[in-house]
């Protein structure tokens, strides 16, 4: 019987995404909980995650109700720490010759901080969105002719799947604090432009996993 998980979330923040994502891909079998992130728990800060941010779990113990977690379980947070973590619970979340798993976790650290920087500075700053297109030119280079980061699909696809879902839908929207039009073009750019092209097909395969739909479908 594997150990209780209970992923405490907030369909909002991509870095809980990159979590839930996993589990969903995974064979963990885990309770999701909502956090309320304009009007947090108090229990949630100290009894759960210490800087009060999601995604954060309980690992182990009784199982309980999220909203009463016990002493006995673990706690653990950091998006990047719970998908490595829950890699090592799940084989199957990464590819099992180590160079491979290495190369996986190589993405992790050099594609997640290109896109999440680039997304996050348009919609947050206000820095021009085309920084995205420089990201994802950046990001091309990374991947293999076809297939996923590493060829089949792993944490490392978890990792960014998030940033790009979320760029799409505020740029063909022109949600976000730059200047307006620039989010449409920008995004219409990497639609048509062939430079974009491998780009194109990986965030389609991206898109046809059960466990993106089932995320953004979900009432
Ligand atoms: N480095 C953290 C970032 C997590 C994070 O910033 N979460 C935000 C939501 S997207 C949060 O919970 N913020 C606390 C708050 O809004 O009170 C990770 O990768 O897990």
């Amino acid at each position: 019987m594997p150990e209780q998980i209970t992923l405490y979330t907030a369909k909002i923040c991509p870095w809980a995404h990159r979590a839930e994502i996993t589990l969903k891909e995974s064979n963990l079998p885990y309770k999701r909980y909502e956090i309320d992130l304009k009007d947090k728990p108090e229990w949630y800060a100290p009894k759960i995650s210490s800087v009060g941010k999601v995604p954060a779990i309980t690992y182990g113990g009784p199982d309980v109700s999220p909203e009463d977690p016990s002493p006995e379980s673990q706690k653990l947070a950091e998006s990047g720490v719970l998908i490595q973590f829950f890699a090592d619970l799940d084989q199957s979340l990464l590819p099992k010759d180590p160079f491979t798993r290495a190369k996986a976790r190589f993405f992790i650290e050099t594609a997640s901080p290109l896109i999440s920087g680039a997304f996050l500075g348009a919609v947050t700053r206000g820095e021009n969105p085309e920084g995205v297109l420089t990201a994802i030119e950046a990001i091309q280079k990374l991947l293999p002719e076809e297939g996923y980061a590493v060829g089949e699909w792993s944490i490392a696809d978890a990792a960014v799947t998030p940033f790009f879902a979320r760029a799409e839908v505020a740029f063909k929207n022109d949600l976000g604090k730059y200047e307006e039009g620039k989010g449409k073009a920008t995004w219409a750019k990497l639609e048509t432009d062939e430079k974009y092209a491998r780009f194109r097909k990986y965030f389609a395969d991206l898109k046809s996993r059960k466990a993106s739909k089932r995320h953004f479908t979900r009432t």
